[in-house]
């Protein structure tokens, strides 16, 4: 389904004398107005391929009905959600899911849409039908060198999918771990993956990244071979310079501080990219900004004031991406809101008076500090990122016109009410 412009144009022809008073309310207040605006504009997050269909848990999956039945629709559904916000304009594919059977035809039609590949992403958590080794004691920690094998020639295949859509990362995470005291010995487990992690970047083009992505725990129990973020950096440092973290905020223990993960990581240069949702427990993948708020604003603080201390372009930098899963939402409306809540909170980071920062904190004026970091938090910015999204052609509010134009509804009358989109 496309939404055709004059709608969104119609829209925000509806919506513009109020948002028009919002926005000037704000710009009077804001020196770098237009700076900030061009950051925002240019500011993209990639949608996962695997978050367009309902998610489930392990009890249960409550399908929504008009999910994508293929890569192309999958395709479409992002290029709807970019058409409304004009900050989605990438996608992130997870292989064997997402296999592109015409590349060249897939490049074409994701650029019809305005988007790019962000990150590729393999799986050696599942085994897939005709597969010759189980996964079920780990793929490249385990301790039968054909079974590591097989991971690695995944990963090499992952790699050339993503060359032949325009890709230029590998996210590679790995269930890889134990459920129990004495299943496994540790080092071996990190030697082998080490080896392992090798070989796949050795099959790296020039050009490219890989993201080692850590967890903390699930489905593994007891122990992860990659379990947190010093884990991680101690693969990409021995990897070599191609080699990054990832930063999923759903895999740490709970009350970790993320942000301060972050800053250290960026100062290292050995920052990736991040994957984007919410918890309350664990990896519970709810919308990004929906139970923590201001955990994700110290977040976009770090990420802003490091990327500017090494002169790093924001949009470009690192990869932007979402990943969550959605029980109860709609998928797409839950992704708009994910998106919103991304660029808000940028927005509020943007904002932070970094030389008044600096100086309570040379001061040690612990008050002054905090009271910097919660004016620019406290700041209603949503005009301020809907006047980015009409600068663009996008919608002053997507989801309105999301709903307004009954997208699900057409979505499945189009596709069925029991289509079932690959993922977990
Ligand atoms: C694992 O929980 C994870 O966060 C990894 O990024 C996977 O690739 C993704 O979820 C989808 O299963
Ligand atoms: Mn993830």
């Amino acid at each position: 389904m496309n939404i055709e412009q004059y709608k969104l144009n119609e829209y925000n022809q509806s919506a513009l004398k109020d948002h028009q008073r919002k926005f000037d309310f704000i710009a009077a207040d804001i020196k770098s107005i237009e700076a900030i605006l061009q950051k925002l504009i240019n500011f993209q997050v990639a949608i996962p391929s695997w978050a367009l269909g309902t998610g489930g848990t392990r009890f249960a999956r409550f399908a929504g009905g008009g999910e994508p039945r293929s890569l192309e629709e999958k395709i479409e559904d992002i290029g709807l959600l970019h058409a409304l916000n004009k900050s989605s304009g990438a996608i992130s594919l997870h292989i064997p899911w997402d296999i592109p059977e015409n590349a060249a035809h897939i490049k074409t039609l994701a650029a019809q849409h305005g988007l790019k590949f962000d990150a590729m992403n393999s799986n050696t958590f599942q085994d897939q039908p005709g597969q010759q080794h189980s996964y079920k004691f780990g793929s490249m920690q385990h301790v039968n060198k054909a079974i590591r094998k097989q991971a690695v020639e995944h990963n090499i295949e992952v790699i050339k999918y993503g060359v032949e859509l325009g890709s230029k990362s590998l996210t590679v995470w790995l269930s890889d771990g134990s459920c129990f005291p004495g299943q496994l010995n540790f080092r071996k487990a990190f030697q082998n993956t080490l080896e392992s992690l090798q070989e796949v970047y050795a099959a790296l083009p020039g050009d490219w990244k890989i993201f080692v992505e850590y967890k903390a725990f699930e489905p593994n129990f007891y122990s992860t071979t990659v379990g947190d973020w010093g884990q991680s950096f101690l693969y990409a440092n021995k990897l070599g310079n191609k080699a990054y973290t990832l930063v999923d905020l759903g895999h740490h223990l709970p009350n970790a501080n993320i942000e301060q993960i972050v800053a250290l990581l960026l100062m290292e240069g050995k920052l990736g990219g991040f994957h984007f949702n919410d918890s309350k427990y664990g990896d519970d993948d709810l919308t990004v900004g929906s139970i923590k708020p201001y955990q994700l604003f110290l977040i976009f603080n770090e990420l802003v004031e490091g990327m500017d201390a090494k002169g790093m372009n924001h949009a470009t930098g690192l990869g932007w991406m979402i990943d969550a899963s959605h029980n109860v939402k709609d998928p797409l409306e839950d992704l708009l809101q994910s998106v919103e809540a991304i660029m808000i909170t940028y927005a509020q980071a943007l904002l932070v008076d970094r030389n008044k920062l600096n100086e309570a904190q040379n001061n040690n004026d612990v008050v002054t500090a905090q009271e910097i970091l919660q004016q620019a938090f406290r700041t209603d910015v949503r005009a301020l990122v809907a006047e980015a999204r009409l600068r663009s052609g996008g919608a002053l509010n997507p989801l309105a016109v999301y709903r307004s134009e009954k997208v699900r509804d057409n979505l499945i009358k189009e596709r069925g009410s029991k289509t079932v989109a690959t993922g977990l």
